[in-house]
Protein backbone atom coordinates (compact mmCIF):
# COMPACT_ATOMS: atom_id res chain seq x y z
CA UNK A 1 0.00 0.00 0.00
CA UNK A 2 3.08 2.61 0.92
CA UNK A 3 4.19 2.07 -2.56
CA UNK A 4 0.97 2.62 -4.43
CA UNK A 5 0.41 5.70 -2.06
CA UNK A 6 3.78 6.65 -3.41
CA UNK A 7 2.94 6.55 -6.95
CA UNK A 8 -0.31 8.35 -6.83
CA UNK A 9 1.14 11.49 -5.58
CA UNK A 10 3.96 10.78 -8.55
CA UNK A 11 0.78 10.96 -10.74
CA UNK A 12 -0.84 13.57 -9.04
CA UNK A 13 3.05 15.95 -8.87
CA UNK A 14 3.19 15.05 -13.03
CA UNK A 15 -0.67 16.08 -13.97
CA UNK A 16 0.38 20.08 -14.13
CA UNK A 17 3.10 19.55 -16.34
CA UNK A 18 1.14 17.36 -18.54
CA UNK A 19 -1.48 20.40 -19.56
CA UNK A 20 -3.78 18.77 -17.01
CA UNK A 21 -4.15 15.65 -19.59
CA UNK A 22 -6.34 12.99 -18.05
CA UNK A 23 -3.79 9.95 -18.27
CA UNK A 24 -5.81 6.62 -17.98
CA UNK A 25 -2.36 4.80 -17.22
CA UNK A 26 -1.79 6.67 -14.14
CA UNK A 27 -5.23 5.73 -12.77
CA UNK A 28 -4.39 2.13 -13.81
CA UNK A 29 -1.17 1.75 -12.11
CA UNK A 30 -2.51 3.84 -8.73
CA UNK A 31 -5.06 1.08 -8.62
CA UNK A 32 -3.78 -2.07 -9.65
CA UNK A 33 -5.49 -4.89 -11.03
CA UNK A 34 -7.97 -6.74 -9.55
CA UNK A 35 -8.67 -10.69 -11.22
CA UNK A 36 -10.78 -13.21 -9.55
CA UNK A 37 -10.97 -16.93 -10.20
CA UNK A 38 -13.80 -19.37 -8.64
CA UNK A 39 -12.05 -22.91 -8.17
CA UNK A 40 -14.27 -25.97 -8.01
CA UNK A 41 -13.40 -29.45 -8.43
CA UNK A 42 -11.58 -29.41 -10.63
CA UNK A 43 -11.69 -26.77 -12.98
CA UNK A 44 -11.23 -22.65 -12.84
CA UNK A 45 -14.07 -20.24 -13.85
CA UNK A 46 -12.70 -18.30 -15.30
CA UNK A 47 -9.93 -20.28 -16.92
CA UNK A 48 -8.26 -16.90 -18.43
CA UNK A 49 -6.73 -14.25 -17.18
CA UNK A 50 -5.29 -10.90 -19.22
CA UNK A 51 -2.69 -8.46 -16.89
CA UNK A 52 -0.06 -6.20 -18.47
CA UNK A 53 3.55 -7.18 -17.75
CA UNK A 54 4.96 -5.50 -14.52
CA UNK A 55 1.88 -4.57 -12.97
CA UNK A 56 0.93 -5.50 -9.37
CA UNK A 57 -2.51 -7.55 -9.49
CA UNK A 58 -4.80 -8.55 -7.09
CA UNK A 59 -6.39 -12.02 -7.05
CA UNK A 60 -9.08 -12.93 -5.31
CA UNK A 61 -9.18 -16.71 -5.20
CA UNK A 62 -12.66 -18.48 -4.54
CA UNK A 63 -12.71 -22.03 -3.52
CA UNK A 64 -16.18 -22.76 -3.89
CA UNK A 65 -15.56 -26.80 -3.31
CA UNK A 66 -15.11 -28.94 -0.46
CA UNK A 67 -11.47 -29.61 -0.41
CA UNK A 68 -8.63 -27.23 -0.73
CA UNK A 69 -7.68 -26.00 -4.17
CA UNK A 70 -4.73 -23.77 -5.73
CA UNK A 71 -3.51 -21.04 -8.49
CA UNK A 72 -0.04 -21.52 -9.63
CA UNK A 73 1.19 -19.62 -12.16
CA UNK A 74 4.20 -21.70 -14.01
CA UNK A 75 7.14 -20.04 -16.03
CA UNK A 76 6.78 -23.07 -18.32
CA UNK A 77 3.62 -25.27 -19.23
CA UNK A 78 3.59 -28.96 -18.55
CA UNK A 79 2.15 -31.51 -19.79
CA UNK A 80 1.48 -34.00 -16.48
CA UNK A 81 1.60 -33.35 -12.87
CA UNK A 82 4.84 -35.61 -13.21
CA UNK A 83 6.34 -33.07 -14.66
CA UNK A 84 5.72 -30.42 -12.31
CA UNK A 85 8.72 -28.94 -9.61
CA UNK A 86 8.73 -26.30 -7.51
CA UNK A 87 11.34 -24.88 -9.41
CA UNK A 88 8.86 -24.69 -12.03
CA UNK A 89 6.52 -22.15 -10.19
CA UNK A 90 6.48 -18.24 -10.68
CA UNK A 91 4.12 -17.73 -8.21
CA UNK A 92 1.03 -19.38 -6.47
CA UNK A 93 -1.72 -19.21 -3.75
CA UNK A 94 -4.06 -21.20 -2.09
CA UNK A 95 -7.88 -21.22 -0.90
CA UNK A 96 -8.82 -23.82 1.39
CA UNK A 97 -12.10 -25.48 1.24
CA UNK A 98 -14.82 -23.29 0.81
CA UNK A 99 -12.91 -20.09 1.71
CA UNK A 100 -11.95 -17.06 -0.24
CA UNK A 101 -8.47 -15.86 0.23
CA UNK A 102 -7.12 -12.40 -1.78
CA UNK A 103 -3.46 -12.09 -2.35
CA UNK A 104 -1.01 -10.08 -4.47
CA UNK A 105 1.29 -10.63 -7.26
CA UNK A 106 3.78 -8.56 -9.59
CA UNK A 107 2.83 -10.06 -13.33
CA UNK A 108 5.60 -11.57 -15.11
CA UNK A 109 7.07 -10.52 -18.62
CA UNK A 110 4.81 -10.73 -21.56
CA UNK A 111 3.78 -14.28 -22.77
CA UNK A 112 1.19 -16.77 -22.34
CA UNK A 113 1.52 -18.66 -19.00
CA UNK A 114 0.05 -21.88 -17.69
CA UNK A 115 -2.06 -21.90 -14.48
CA UNK A 116 -2.62 -24.92 -12.73
CA UNK A 117 -3.67 -26.42 -9.56
CA UNK A 118 -0.43 -28.28 -8.07
CA UNK A 119 -2.62 -30.30 -5.45
CA UNK A 120 -2.06 -33.83 -6.15
CA UNK A 121 -4.81 -35.06 -8.76
CA UNK A 122 -6.05 -31.96 -9.69
CA UNK A 123 -4.01 -30.91 -12.73
CA UNK A 124 -4.45 -33.93 -14.12
CA UNK A 125 -8.34 -34.03 -13.45
CA UNK A 126 -8.52 -30.82 -15.78
CA UNK A 127 -7.40 -27.68 -13.15
CA UNK A 128 -5.83 -25.42 -15.88
CA UNK A 129 -5.86 -22.08 -17.10
CA UNK A 130 -4.02 -19.17 -19.04
CA UNK A 131 -2.77 -16.09 -17.63
CA UNK A 132 -2.00 -13.87 -20.99
CA UNK A 133 0.81 -10.91 -19.80
CA UNK A 134 0.46 -7.79 -22.59
CA UNK A 135 3.54 -6.06 -22.82
CU1 LIG B 1 -7.16 -28.16 -6.86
Amino acid sequence: MKRLFTMSLVALALVPVACGDDDSTDTTAAGGTQIAATATNFSFSPDLWTVAAGEEVSLTLTNAAGEDHEWVIMNAPIASEAEFTEAGVYWEMEATAGAVATDTFTAPAAGTYQIICALEGHFDSGMEGELVVTG
